[in-house]
């Protein structure tokens, strides 16, 4: 779900509120000039070929007509001071959110995909992930924001507004999500060719849940434990692959794409771009320049069986 009309969270919520003050007055306001300008062409002196149109009225003093302009453009005025004040009003209501006991994370914008870092949480330790948030519902969430290279911005639009991520200048966003569900995110900078193929999923889960879900990903990848497996998992290492991604249990400790421990774990690969299944898995080896032009990640050939065999690692990654 990705839609600022339906919030799920008091973020948003506010502001579908200023939203729907905003086209109220604007819709009153058009009317009502919509109205003043059928009363003047309805009044206007009419003319044809033969009898030209009467304008002597335009030198003759209107008090009655001053009047009416003035009150509209005074009334005018004041819609839109209070326009600027519902405005101020929001924004401070949206700075006000409780985060005592906040969950941290921080997501770091790369071209063209997500990475999450989530913050040591009591006694339990930190992790890393890409594309994908969870977070527990009715607990308050604190994303600092970082730019790995060029401007993006995120937007989750049921949870919050946009934020911009600028390198160099962290930022923080602030949400809640109240109901239980998955709300998409998208980049909402231009940041080239992939801009478009850069969301993310956040899942918002029912506090339980989310323990669960974040003591799993808090672990390290499980060994292999059969022979197809053991030869995905040294196709791996000896292809480019380890310089590039970290799987936590392995040797593989690469940072320039993202963190692969537990990517049969989500639901997409690549940003938004892939459902997360096998298929697509080998065309994203194989080929990912085809499907996401412009991204950092080579082609791979592989023989068939080498490649069915990483297939077959990467999916016990859960
Ligand atoms: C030069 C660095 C580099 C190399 C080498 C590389 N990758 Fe990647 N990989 C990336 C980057 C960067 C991304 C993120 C691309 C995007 O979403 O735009 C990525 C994304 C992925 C994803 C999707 C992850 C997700 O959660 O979205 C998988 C799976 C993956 N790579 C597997 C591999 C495998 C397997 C190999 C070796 C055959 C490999 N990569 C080699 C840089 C690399
Ligand atoms: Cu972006």
């Amino acid at each position: 779900m990705q839609s600022a009309l339906s919030p799920a969270g008091i973020q948003a919520s506010r502001i579908l509120d200023l939203w729907h003050l905003t086209l109220a007055v604007c819709c009153v306001v058009f009317a009502a000039i919509l109205l003043a300008c059928l009363i003047a062409m309805i009044r206007a002196p009419r003319a044809n070929r033969a009898t030209p149109a009467d304008l002597s009225f335009v030198n003759r003093p209107q008090p009655r007509v001053r009047f009416w302009v003035a009150c509209a453009t005074a009334l005018s005025t004041m819609l839109l001071f209070g326009l600027v004040l519902a405005d101020v009003l929001t924004d401070r209501a949206l700075s006000r959110l409780p985060v005592d006991d906040a969950l941290h994370i921080e997501m770091t914008g790369y071209q063209w995909w997500w990475q999450a870092r989530y913050m040591p949480d009591g006694d339990a330790p930190g992790f890393t992930l890409a594309n994908e948030l969870h977070v527990p519902v009715g607990r308050p969430v604190v994303v600092s924001l970082k730019a790995a290279d060029v401007i993006h911005t995120f937007w989750v639009p049921n949870l919050h507004g946009k934020k911009d991520m600028i390198p160099g200048r962290d930022a923080t966003i602030e949400f809640r999500a109240d109901k239980a569900d998955v709300y998409r995110g998208q980049c909402a900078e231009f940041c080239g060719y992939e801009h478009a193929l850069m969301a993310f999923q956040v899942i918002a889960d029912p506090p339980v849940q989310y323990e669960t879900w974040a003591a799993r990903q808090r672990q390290a990848s499980v060994a292999p434990s059969d022979d197809i497996a053991m030869r995905g998992r040294d196709v791996f290492m000896s292809q480019d692959c380890a310089r590039c991604h970290t799987v936590r249990g392995t040797d593989a400790q690469g940072a320039i794409g993202p963190d692969l421990t537990h990517v049969a774990s989500r639901q997409f690969i690549a940003a938004g771009t892939l459902a997360n299944n096998r298929g697509n898995l080998a065309g994203w080896i194989v080929d990912p320049r085809t499907l996401k032009p412009g991204t950092v990640m080579p082609p791979t050939r592989l023989p068939p069986a080498d490649l069915q065999a990483l297939l077959t690692w990467m999916e016990t990654l859960k």
